[in-house]
């Protein structure tokens, strides 16, 4: 079936957009306009950085929604959309690519989720409550954090790091009367120039949510609780260890665009590290860093009417990894240095249960125990020039899998008889970017190679359902290494009080990886379409531009605003799926004497360009309209937060691109936050 003739813009097209922008007037760069994120990751010249800090009143004054899911505050950055397939644990995308193009880690440590039908990524094992803040790398800007062709994200964890600012403590609740969700929080903080102490803990409880109109949307509800500590002692001046953990549980989670749901989804994540300001020569900020993480995910089906045949499908994944880092400036040259690894083992299994109990149980292993080795060295120099810069960076890591149950192989030797049990790549990454202040006007280009070996589902999968185009998937182990050739270009209009950027990439995706239907084999889930085996295809294009503005109006409003357009096509010139139609935003935002107000819109164009053959339909046009307004009070030394808001206040019924099987997304919802802390 064709969609539509897809025309993808041609360089000639995007250079006079370009052109146009710039005469107009109207641009920006997103990557030199963030203040540069502290700590370790100085150097690393970040997109966007989205402050999180759950529990700093501070913080909680410039944020609309101060304990929202940590999956609202990554979905609204410029940067992240977020598949949904119900109310908890979305994905994260950049520029239109998901999890398996993506490197996310938390404070630097590799985590994959334990789930084979992505209802566990990542994000969904820390809150709000653990983070500072997330650090964003469009494309190979990326690249610091893993092997990747779409971007990168680091959820960097909030610690005291020696601050003296000895004992405080804080309490959080709010409440959320679409899906009368409970929050509740507290943290209990120590910190001096030896030692600190950080603890914190959330829980959230919420029932089914309502779709625009009061449609009651089932096997929405969720439940989580998650733990965090962590510690860090100085051993000397310039001279400290640290340690973290996080446990992190939800059970009884509702997937309503899926056919199952989860019972348990579980995190243990820990990590002790050795930090020093020097290292031999003129090399500084040392960090070393160990963890471990291991995490259970239990799918649940017993809740759902009309099962045709109950299944089990748990899963484990654990990471043991390192890494270790420092700077080094020489002369007009500031190098970072990174040298990580990680070992993961991923297994999942099926076993069904006929109705007719004479019957034989099925089992599968639909995760043959995969054992994934990465060591990677990073490398970047950032280079002043007069009004100007350069960045340079580079990836190289080795990477191996490895099938380690024999059940597993031999299932898998069925389809691919001549597999081997390991599979090793060279993964490599290159890119420069440029920048040029030229009097108002900031100019920032860029092009990167990167490369992304297959993850675990597209190279050893068997018989993954995907409800979403109705397909089982199968893994297909010799498949050749992605590979993307990217550019990017912004201009940014910057006057104290105006700024408009407008910016572009454009990725070459050789060998893409994605599902493609082989008629010769037969279902393995009851009701599935077909079989879809993970192939490359030659190439797929992608294009992303987007047009942003700020304007400070007054001292206390100050008006936001954001259009992008996105594209994606495979070799064929069909359209790829989950790309974005046009979307914007826009808020006004109020803040003055410790009280703060906002009003946004939120929507997107139709999406013309979908594809049925990946089992996408059209969604419509939508528009949705919210506002919040918070006030800080002091009582004696303590600090009391009050937000409260409205979102979607018209009730509109709606789907995005990103719902999952079309289901509608959350109706009017009034919240309420209110947060104290002691000092
Ligand atoms: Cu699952």
């Amino acid at each position: 079936m064709k969609s539509s003739i897809n025309v993808f813009p041609s360089k000639g097209i995007l250079m006079g957009c370009l052109l146009c922008a710039l005469v107009c007037g109207i641009f920006t760069s997103q990557l030199y306009a963030q203040e540069a994120p502290k700590d370790s990751l100085k150097l690393i010249q970040l997109n966007e950085v989205i402050v999180i800090s759950a529990g700093k009143q501070l913080d909680h004054q410039k944020q609309r929604k101060p304990l929202s899911t940590l999956d609202e505050f990554l979905e609204s950055s410029r940067s992240i959309n977020m598949v949904k397939r119900g109310a908890y644990a979305w994905e994260p995308t950049i520029n239109d690519m998901a999890s398996e193009r993506l490197a996310i880690t938390i404070d630097g440590m590799q985590i994959f989720g334990a789930c084979t039908d992505k209802m566990d990524p990542i994000t969904s094992y820390v809150d709000v409550s653990n983070l500072a803040e997330a650090q964003i790398g469009s494309g190979q800007q990326g690249a610091a954090f893993g092997n990747t062709i779409g971007g990168g994200i680091n959820l960097k964890l909030d610690k005291s790091n020696f601050k003296p600012t000895g004992w405080n403590a804080s309490l959080e609740s709010a409440f959320e009367s679409n899906y009368t969700m409970r929050v509740f929080g507290g943290e209990l903080n120590y910190s001096d120039e030896k030692f600190y102490l950080n603890t914190d803990v959330i829980y959230r409880k919420a029932d089914n949510y309502k779709a625009g109109g009061d449609e009651e949307v089932l096997f929405s509800q969720f439940e989580k609780y998650n733990f965090s500590v962590n510690s860090g002692y100085k051993l000397a001046e310039g001279k400290s260890i640290a340690a973290t953990l996080i446990y992190d549980e939800a059970n009884d989670v509702g997937y309503p665009a899926l056919t199952m749901d989860v019972s348990l989804a579980r995190a243990v994540i820990g990590s002790v590290s050795f930090n020093q300001d020097t290292l031999f020569g003129n090399f500084s900020n040392w960090e070393s860093k160990m963890y471990y993480n291991t995490i259970k995910h239990v799918m649940d089906d017993t809740k759902r009417p009309d099962v045709p045949i109950h299944m089990d499908m748990p899963g484990w994944s654990e990471t043991a990894g390192f890494y270790t880092q420092a700077n080094l400036n020489k002369e007009k040259h500031h190098f970072f240095f990174k040298l990580d690894g990680f070992y993961n083992k991923s297994y999942a299994e099926m076993t069904m249960y006929p109705t007719n109990s004479n019957e034989p149980l099925m089992f599968m292993l639909t995760w043959p125990d995969v054992r994934t080795k990465n060591v990677g060295f990073y490398a970047e120099d950032h280079i002043p020039l007069s009004n100007a810069s350069v960045k340079l960076s580079t990836r190289l890591a080795f990477h191996s899998n490895t099938v380690a149950d024999d059940f597993g192989l031999n299932s898998l030797k069925i389809f691919y008889p001549e597999m081997d049990r390991t599979n090793t790549r060279f993964l490599k990454s290159f890119s420069a970017q440029y920048h040029k202040m030229l009097n108002d006007f900031h100019l920032n280009g860029g092009i990167s190679y990167g490369e992304r070996a297959p993850s675990v589902s597209e190279g050893y999968g068997f018989y993954l359902f995907n409800s979403f185009d109705n397909h089982d998937y199968i893994g297909d182990p010799s498949l050749t290494t992605e590979s993307s050739a990217e550019a990017n270009i912004s201009v940014t209009y910057k006057k104290p009080i105006f700024e408009i950027t407008a910016a572009a990439n454009y990725f070459h995706v050789f060998n893409y990886i994605i599902g493609v239907v082989d008629n010769s084999l037969s279902t393995m889930t009851i009701g599935a379409e077909g079989v879809k085996i993970y192939t490359n295809l030659d190439y797929a294009q992608l294009f992303n531009a987007s047009l942003s503005g700020r304007y400070s109006i007054s001292n206390a409003f100050k008006l936001t605003g954001q259009v992008s357009y996105h594209r994606g096509v495979d070799d064929a010139g069909e359209n790829l799926p989950l790309i974005s139609p046009l979307s914007y935003r826009s808020a006004i935002d109020f803040y003055k004497n410790q009280f703060s107000a906002s009003l946004s819109v939120d929507g997107a164009g139709e999406q013309t360009n979908y594809n049925p053959t990946y089992g996408e339909t059209k969604s419509a046009a939508y528009a949705t309209l919210s506002a919040s307004f918070g006030k800080r009070f002091f009582i004696n030394d303590n600090d009391l937060f009050v937000k409260t808001g409205i979102e979607n206040i018209l009730d509109t019924n709606y789907s995005t691109y990103t719902d999952w099987n079309n289901i509608p997304r959350m109706g009017r919802n009034f919240y309420v936050t209110i947060s104290y802390s002691v000092n």
